[in-house]
């Protein structure tokens, strides 16, 4: 099951990688389809919570299920640590900026967790954690950011209709997108 709540306020200097829970949000999922963001269980969901034991292959054919049926062509792997990344703290600062893509954001979490927050059609920030074995599409047009949680650390896959695109339109105050203010690409080469 989805794991989501309604955010409170971050305060000026505050945590992003703390959770802020304002309210639960009963009927996380079916809250999530309607405003376009999907969700997918992939691995076994284990009592314990605990899946890195779970080899690669138990989920790899699921994703490539939902990959095909999606049209996702291609996918690449980032970790996102400090010890993976030495301008860590710099990254995460924009990915935390609110943005928008003109593509789906298609995120598979394959080690470690995460959040990400969307806007609701209220404009509240809806928090949604993820672990190892959630699948999370982001409708194109949707606001949002990700922060890592205070484990400091995730490993995803990235899946893409197309070749990727790294193009993200930040939020302004006055609601209006402006052109490709952030680049938001954790790839290899950082
Ligand atoms: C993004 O676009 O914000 C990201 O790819 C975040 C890292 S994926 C866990
Ligand atoms: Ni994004």
């Amino acid at each position: 099951m989805v794991s989501a709540w309604l955010m409170s306020d971050i305060a000026p200097g505050g945590d992003p990688r703390l959770a802020h829970v304002s309210a639960p949000l009963p009927e996380a999922q079916a809250f999530l389809k309607d405003i376009g963001v999907l969700y997918w269980r992939l691995a076994p969901i284990r009592p314990e919570g605990d899946l890195s034991d779970v080899p690669e292959s138990e989920y790899l054919a699921q994703l490539d299920a939902v990959a095909s049926e999606r049209g996702y062509k291609n996918r690449d792997q980032v970790e996102i640590s400090p010890t993976k990344m030495p301008n860590y703290e710099t990254l995460c600062g924009v990915f935390f900026q609110e943005h928008l893509h003109d593509d789906e954001e298609i995120r598979f979490c394959a080690g470690g967790s995460g959040y990400f927050d969307v806007r609701d059609r209220a404009d509240r920030w809806i928090r949604i954690a993820v672990t190892p074995g959630d699948l999370l599409v982001l409708p194109a047009g949707i606001y949002h950011r990700f922060s890592p949680d205070e484990k400091n650390y995730i490993k995803a896959i990235r899946l893409f209709q197309d070749a990727p695109r790294w193009e993200a339109h930040a939020r302004t105050v006055n609601n209006v997108s402006s052109a490709a203010a952030a680049s938001v690409q954790p790839a290899g080469d950082l």
